[in-house]
């Protein structure tokens, strides 16, 4: 009797495991198959821990500079990104870090990114508690639509993604060229450059390494002949023709290495090593002094109603009274109507533009001390699933309440704590 590939799998794992298999098959057709209402899905971007997601980087001011590209075409993804000071402490630091842009495949490639102003095409470190500017250029190669982030690789910590923007790239990626100035002056395409001699070289050690193994198949099999040897037989098993032949195909080996390498040496007599170093030392913004203290005084969160309710005691030392008009958390934005009469530009999905309000809409004065409730109610609070924080472990939200004077200064507290979740509709802080 001869079974088909499914069939076989479910005599192995049984039939209820295919099924949910089949069913997790067809649900990720269906969700790679979706128009761009389900934007971010893609990217897995919601399936970071919310904990991680508010507590580690903290994005904002991000800008991408235009939505529509034509291929060969650059752009730039620019804003600020600051380091919470309560990272969380199941995620490694950002002392091993690199600024990264989140897209599906190749269809940007970077030209240049800066950390501070300083290029940064290798690792760098970045500092618990400060902030720092970031500037990506990026050239568009493929055709088609695509959800661009930005993103900070952090070593042991995996990547962490900012709010992503639609791109539509135009043309055809046929006419993509990627020039260079190297630094003897002579210009090169990256796209093409050395394709050829790569794709040779790599299918010549390919066949090498197939006849190699199909050699000791055809001598009785490796693993059989790996027992042998196991068991104390390797002067039966290995013949004085398989010790030959081992030998001439080491010194072929090496006789082509040496040969490939005087090649591309002559070919290519002037190069530097990869820049892989860890860049420390990059300067974070200088911010001027503190002149708004925050302390946090307990919170909670309602999972039914969407709702992220926080205390604040706000002192405010500086010279002009301070609305509060932002609350940013894992690349979402929520605004108080009051401060913010214009929507400002920034992907749809991740704005709540009348998400955030005060239990006293008046400004707090110069030198007052004044105790507030900010709440954060939107459905994209769940959407992005930072409601998972009513279940993580310590319960603890964190992110950027931005206060703003009538002359339009803004300030920046970091703000964060443990949170209540609360399940009941009725419930009250
Ligand atoms: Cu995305």
């Amino acid at each position: 009797m001869k079974l088909s590939i499914g069939e076989t799998l479910a005599k192995f794992l049984g039939a209820r495991s295919v099924r949910a298999l089949a069913l997790g098959l067809a649900a990720a057709v269906a969700a790679t198959t979706l128009p761009a209402a389900t934007p971010a899905s893609a990217h897995g971007e919601r399936s970071q821990q919310a904990f991680l997601r508010m507590r580690t980087l903290n994005w904002y001011d991000v800008k991408w500079s235009k939505t529509e590209v034509n291929v060969n075409e650059d752009m730039e993804l620019t804003g600020k990104v600051h380091v919470f000071s309560g990272w969380p402490q199941a995620v490694a630091k950002p002392e091993q870090a690199f600024l990264n842009v989140g897209e599906p495949g190749p269809v940007f490639v970077r030209k240049a990114s800066f950390v501070s102003g300083i290029p940064t095409p290798r690792t760098f470190s970045l500092e618990i508690g400060q902030d720092y500017e970031y500037k990506i250029v990026l050239r568009a190669r493929r055709q088609g639509r695509y959800h661009v982030h930005v993103q900070i690789n952090v070593k042991d910590g995996g990547p962490i993604v900012g709010p992503g923007q639609w791109i539509s790239i135009k043309g055809d990626m046929a006419n993509f060229t990627n020039p260079v100035t190297l630094l003897d002056g002579s210009t090169v395409d990256l796209e093409t450059l050395g394709i050829k001699w790569t794709m040779t070289y790599h299918f010549l050690w390919m066949a090498a390494a197939a006849f190699w193994v199909i050699y000791w198949f055809m001598q009785k099999g490796i693993i059989a002949r790996g027992w042998q040897v196991a068991a104390g037989k390797a002067n039966d098993i290995i013949t004085p023709a398989d010790k030959r032949f081992g030998g001439l195909w080491l010194a072929g080996s090496m006789l082509a290495l040496l040969i490939f390498y005087a090649h591309a040496n002559n070919e290519f007599p002037r190069t530097l090593p990869m820049q892989a170093g860890l860049l420390t030392g990059i300067d974070p913004m200088h911010e001027g002094p503190v002149t708004v203290i925050s302390n946090y005084g307990g919170g909670s969160y309602k999972v039914r109603g969407r709702e992220l309710t926080i205390k604040l005691k706000i002192t405010n030392n500086g010279t002009e009274p301070l609305k509060i008009g932002e609350f940013t958390t894992a690349g979402l934005r929520f605004l108080n109507p009051d401060v913010f009469t214009t929507r400002p530009d920034f992907p749809e999905y991740l704005l709540a533009d009348r998400g955030l309000s005060v239990n006293d809409p008046t400004p707090i004065a110069p030198g007052e001390t004044k105790d507030v409730v900010v709440t954060v109610q939107d459905a994209r609070f769940d959407i992005e699933r930072l409601s998972d924080l009513a279940y993580d472990t310590d319960s603890q939200f964190g992110g950027l309440l931005f206060l703003f004077s009538p002359t339009g200064k803004r300030v920046k507290l970091e703000i964060g704590g443990p949170v209540i979740p609360r399940f009941q509709a009725g419930a009250s802080l």
